[in-house]
């Protein structure tokens, strides 16, 4: 197994480099670990936020291992050249449509969310986040009107096998799982979400042992508060399952403990190929300090052995490495704990 370890800007070479060592301290036969430049980093070293050389690295490996992207220092440049571009260039390019997010409550951490406590340690659900369509890559521009107002637009557009796909993506993880699939969009206002809803109840045919429901995306960010433990999985567009998946991270107690896997097919087989990363970002006002959890890279490694390596046995002794170890009390300070990042990392090795 080749895997790609893009580690990237701010506080992603830190965590990643946590997670790297967990990989290794499981001493997998044939493992190889091949690292490329991309964001920001990527930039200042060869002018460009994904270099050809990258993205060669990425078409010949197996999974891809990403930390973050992003740096302020750059938001001067056009969008193109930003360091974001990494990982949208990343998952177009690489046609990884299916974004998984699992959001659970680890045990020990119940009483840390920043839900009421009779909600509180009860959620177990998996968004599903379509990553190739929707205003991320509709047509979009800047000009000035002629009265002089500057005007900005992003197009949202959904093609129908885009909707498809990614219904059957979340179908499929339903299947799974509780048998419980909440589709979310703005049918009632806006078109692109009334076609992914006709998509949905078509796809829906197809899986009667599913339980589909429909909810308006304001409203889920509503019950996701109120009643998080009612989700099973959601699917939902890019931009809104981008906002989210934010959301619930701190409905379980922080954004450092949420990782996600990027996939071009979720047939089921094991052995495809992925990009893992956790859901946060680049972080840049922690980034070397060595104060960042690095939870969300380790459990994106966890997927990445599940997905894509068919490995099981050790993807589940990584999660419940970092199950253990925040069940004995290491934890950084996103969640009120003064572990560090290499620390946290020396802390699930440990308990492998
Ligand atoms: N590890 C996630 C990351 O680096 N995110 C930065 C980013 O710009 N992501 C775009 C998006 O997922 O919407």
């Amino acid at each position: 197994m080749r895997i790609a370890v893009f580690a990237g800007d701010g506080i992603g070479p830190e965590v990643t480099e946590q997670a790297v060592r967990v990989l290794q301290a499981l001493e997998i036969n044939g493992l190889e670990l091949v690292e490329g430049d991309v964001g920001g980093a990527a930039y200042r070293k060869h002018g460009h936020p994904l270099p050809a050389q990258t993205l060669e690295i990425a078409r010949s490996a197996d999974a891809i291992l990403f930390g973050a992207v992003g740096d302020f220092s750059l938001d001067h440049l056009e969008r193109a050249l930003r360091p974001e571009q990494a990982v949208l260039g990343l998952r177009k390019e690489l046609g990884l449509f299916a974004n998984l997010r699992p959001a659970t409550v680890f045990k020990g951490l119940e009483d840390l969310s920043t839900l009421r406590p009779e909600v509180a340690g009860k959620i177990d659900l998996l968004i599903v986040r379509e990553l190739n369509g929707d205003v991320y890559f509709g047509e979009k521009g800047t000009r000035t009107l002629e009265d002089g107002r500057r005007q900005g637009w992003d197009m949202m557009s959904y093609a129908e096998d885009e909707v498809r796909r990614i219904a059957h993506a979340g179908f499929k993880a339903a299947q799974g799982r509780r048998g419980k699939l909440c589709s979310v969009d703005k049918a009632n206002v806006l078109e692109t979400s009334q076609l992914w809803r006709d998509v949905v109840i078509e796809v829906s045919a197809q899986y009667p042992d599913v339980q589909l429901t429909h909810m308006y995306v304001d409203n889920a960010a509503m019950q996701l508060v109120k009643n998080p433990g009612a989700f099973d999985v959601i699917v939902t567009g890019n931009l809104f399952g981008d906002i989210l998946s934010d959301q619930a991270s701190m409905c379980v107690g922080s954004i450092g403990l949420l990782a996600s896997a990027s996939l071009a097919e979720t047939d089921g087989a094991q052995g495809a190929f992925g990009l893992y990363e956790p859901i946060h970002g680049s972080a840049p006002d922690i980034a070397g300090k060595g104060l960042a959890n690095p939870m969300a890279t380790i459990l994106s490694a966890a997927m990445l052995l599940r997905h894509s390596c068919g490995m099981e046995a050790e993807a589940a002794r990584i999660e419940a490495a970092v199950a253990a170890a925040l069940a004995d009390g290491v934890k950084g300070g996103d969640l009120g704990g003064s572990a560090g990042t290499k620390e946290i990392g020396d802390a699930v090795i440990a308990r492998l």
